[in-house]
């Protein structure tokens, strides 16, 4: 009896028990899975790669695509190795070339002379990403400046055909993404979009995939093409009243999200490693060192968004060695960066109002509820001996909403403040860095919240200098 109400007590005191009472609005389950894997592989491949491009006009002829060593398991390879969760493909870009065989079309891979036009770039890197264990998404360009329908009803069909076509043939895909771009086609016209038949078909055929556009419904664009979230960043969004494409909110809003947002919809940030979506020759000296990519990375994935990284293939079929080292550099600093959690490898010790919570945050091995009177205490991260410390990591339990809306760091060297710094949103996963300091106590005070703050990962590094924001 004696053991059982110490073990309650201690439970009471690590704040785990603490009744957890949800702020909406929340993630579905596909969602908060989808935030555990924050950062993919983005290839754009189709006629563009051969007729250097980037938006095509729909008029090239299928032969221009002939890759000569197409291998989609290099593709798959090189993703793994760079600790991408999965690859997501521009099945159909705007000129409306399908890189599978589609019964809805005769501008695709069927009428190229690539492998007699046997050829089927989707199942080849399906079964790629099956074997290296990595997940597939498919991009799929509603506009579409190839097909003659384009500009009538009769388009929406298509469009809704050639999404089941792809989800039945090639799928489950972890990630659906609906590009907002709507330009003309062949016949001068624009399209009128049925979104709703759109939407209504993903969620029949395929209810377990993230689907992607400027406003959701599950994935928002973070506003801009650099891969970068804002510093504020909510993983709500109103949607009410806004359309997907030109009629999407401000940038900004999208950048940030809106606090009080009805939905939950979190932000995914695009970005290529090359100034170009598509692989042209004349950017081999421009690809993203891996200290840039790194710095991406904090700015997007540490702001608690997700990460999608653009890595052409070239006309070859393959990823070129210059884009695969750097990946594979990037993989390494984020390895060599965050495996040393100095929390747990040099022995610090967490406290909450002076009790040791260190096997709950340190480890991110549960949740730890703040409780009501959070704003009166602070977490203290506390080392033998002074560390060089430049990044902190922290993560929310989205389970329960998000909620923290401010805090402040501060860092001590014996009774000198060497560093202090007040920030916005936790959310899924924040990274902050600054300059370097030596220190061996850390403060973190959580300064306003939307309820009790619940964290669940806490973390303390040494990142390469020249990263730090
Ligand atoms: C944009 C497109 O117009 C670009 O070509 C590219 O695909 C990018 C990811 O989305 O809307």
């Amino acid at each position: 009896m004696k053991k059982y109400i110490i073990v309650v007590f201690c439970l009471c005191m690590q704040g785990i028990a603490r009744p957890q009472s949800p702020v909406g609005p929340l993630p579905r389950a596909s969602q908060l899975a989808w935030q555990e894997s924050p950062f993919y592989l983005f290839m754009h491949f189709g006629p563009n790669t051969f007729t250097d491009l980037e938006w095509g006009e729909g008029s090239e002829k299928e032969e221009l695509f002939n890759p000569t060593a197409m291998d989609c398991r290099q593709w798959a390879r090189i993703a793994k190795a760079a600790g991408a969760a999965g690859i997501i493909i521009t099945a159909k870009h705007h000129d409306g070339f399908c890189l599978w065989p589609s019964r809805y079309s005769n501008h695709t891979v069927a009428q190229s002379k690539w492998e007699n036009g046997k050829g089927d770039v989707l199942k080849e890197l399906s079964a790629a990403c099956r074997d290296a264990g990595i997940s597939l998404g498919v991009y799929l360009s509603p506009w579409d400046r190839n097909h003659p329908a384009y500009g009538t009803p009769a388009y929406n069909e298509v469009f809704i055909n050639m999404m089941k076509e792809v989800v039945h043939n090639y799928g489950p895909f972890f990630e659906f993404w609906w590009d907002g771009a709507n330009g003309e086609g062949p016949n001068g016209k624009k399209q009128l979009y049925d979104w709703h038949r759109f939407e209504d078909t993903i969620r029949k055929i395929a209810p377990h995939t993230m689907v992607f556009s400027d406003i959701g419904p599950d994935i928002r664009w973070a506003g801009n093409e650099k891969g970068i979230a804002g510093t504020t960043n909510w993983n709500l969004l109103d949607t009410a009243g806004f359309h997907r494409g030109i009629g999407s909110p401000p940038n900004d809003t999208l950048n940030r999200g809106n606090v009080n947002g009805k939905n939950w919809i979190p932000a995914e940030c695009d970005v290529s490693i090359r100034p170009g979506w598509f692989y042209h020759p004349s950017e081999d000296s421009l690809v993203k060192s891996p200290e840039t990519l790194f710095g991406i990375y904090l700015k997007s994935v540490g702001r608690g968004a997700n990460l999608i990284l653009n890595v052409p293939p070239d006309r070859r079929g393959l990823i070129s060695d210059l884009d695969s080292a750097s990946l594979i550099e990037f993989a390494r600093l984020r390895l060599e960066s965050f495996f040393y959690n100095m929390i747990i490898n040099e022995n610090g010790v967490i406290f909450w109002e002076g009790e040791n919570i260190t096997g709950i945050l340190g480890d991110g091995n549960g949740d730890f509820n703040l409780g009501p009177q959070y704003k009166k205490g602070y977490i203290e991260i506390l080392f033998s001996k002074q560390q060089p410390v430049n990044c902190i990591f922290l993560k929310e339990e989205l389970a329960y909403g998000q909620r923290v809306q401010s805090f402040a760091v501060e860092l001590y060297n014996g009774d000198s403040l060497v560093y202090k710094n007040e920030y916005t949103t936790i959310g899924h996963h924040r990274l902050i860095s600054f300059a370097s300091q030596n220190a061996n106590r850390i403060l973190i005070k959580i300064k306003d919240a939307k309820a009790e703050p619940i964290l669940n990962g806490l973390g303390v590094y040494h990142i390469p200098d020249q990263v730090v924001e």
